[in-house]
């Protein structure tokens, strides 16, 4: 069969073949994100003719102005994974607090955390948007509700993570820890067929990413680690590098994921302020991390790895490098040696 006729569903089977101990669960809960996922791109790819662009009028817990579509990529996720037993708890970053399912749906044995919608604020002007998850095993015996343990775990334990990038064309990019794979949906079909099999970031990168305005706010271990990215340190970058910044993380991780690079979003140190991370661990790094890794990279909060740190709360925020290993190494050594 043509690879390319390969369907998400399709490869997501394949996938549980090589876990004779699976049960069918994880692939259900991969099926009901795929699902979710052809249901926002449709709202989103629609959204400017129905006027539902712009804001909904509310604050999430991240003290954000919610897009209407944040919202709507929230229902539509957290109804597609509730209801069919398969998670115990259910978190996201536009939820102040996890959804411990009750009753008969208390014994599902996943647990589920997703950014519905990074990168909102860029949906109505028309730049790539992306939906972000992580699935781990809950540590709590099924036979009683979930708890917050169950949910703050570190990234090393996640069973799957993947995202989807609602650009030029909507893909779903997933991993059950057995390689990256890329899935293009054919929307005359409705399915997400198999068109990055296996994804590896190349040896040679391409792209330093990170938003240069904040750079009087930064470290001077960061200031001299874009230098070196620059190419202006005694010690040169493995490749010239361009800079490219989307301001969309799945966009950013996704074209260096394909293409080579490090995408960072170091601690900003502003006067009369505590240093304070944009980026959340459960919901963006740690999936985001498990990817990196699973295609040969690396991540890091610019001290440790990404995948090691045990989250103390649900909506932690830590600074983030990630993208070819040697890049975000390097990241970690300038911050070592310059703070
Ligand atoms: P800044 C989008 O709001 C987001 O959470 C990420 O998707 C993106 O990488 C980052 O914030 C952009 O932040 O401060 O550069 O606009």
């Amino acid at each position: 069969m043509h690879s390319s006729l390969i369907t998400i569903e399709q490869h997501i089977l394949e996938q549980q073949k090589a876990h004779p101990e699976a049960t069918g669960i994880l692939t259900g809960i991969l099926y009901d994100i795929a699902l979710a996922a052809k249901i926002i791109a449709r709202e989103i790819r629609s959204a400017g003719l129905r006027h539902i662009l712009g804001e909904a009028g509310s604050i999430n817990v991240q003290g954000e102005r919610q897009m209407k579509l944040d919202i709507f990529a929230n229902e539509v996720l957290v109804r597609m994974s509730s209801f069919a037993g398969r998670v115990a708890a259910i978190g996201s970053e536009e939820m102040a607090a996890p959804i411990f399912e009750m009753g008969p749906m208390r014994h599902g044995k996943y647990v589920l955390i997703f950014d519905p919608l990074d990168g909102s604020s860029n949906i109505d002007v028309n730049i790539s948007v992306g939906t972000i998850f992580g699935i781990y095993r809950r540590k709590s015996d099924d036979g009683r509700e979930a708890t917050m343990e169950d949910v703050l775990q570190p990234g090393k334990v996640l069973v799957a993570a993947g995202y989807v990038i609602y650009g030029s064309s909507t893909m779903m990019v997933y991993s059950t820890g057995s390689g990256v794979h890329g899935f293009t949906l054919e929307p005359a079909l409705g399915e997400f067929l198999l068109s990055h099999p296996d994804i590896r970031i190349p040896e040679r990168p391409q792209y330093y990413s990170t938003n240069m305005a904040y750079e009087r706010w930064w470290s001077e271990g960061v200031r001299r680690y874009t230098a070196y990215l620059q190419g202006m340190e005694a010690e040169k970058p493995p490749a010239a590098l361009s800079s490219r910044y989307v301001g969309s993380l799945v966009a950013d991780f996704h074209r260096n994921l394909l293409r080579g690079g490090v995408f960072y979003y170091p601690l900003l140190y502003k006067p009369g302020k505590a240093p304070k991370p944009k980026l959340r661990l459960l919901c963006e790094a740690a999936p985001m991390a498990f990817i990196a890794v699973q295609a040969g990279g690396y991540a890091s909060d610019g001290t440790q790895d990404i995948l090691e740190i045990v989250p103390e709360t649900l909506h932690q925020r830590v600074p983030f490098f990630v993208g070819n290993r040697s890049l975000v190494e390097r990241a970690e050594d300038y911050i070592r040696r310059y703070g």
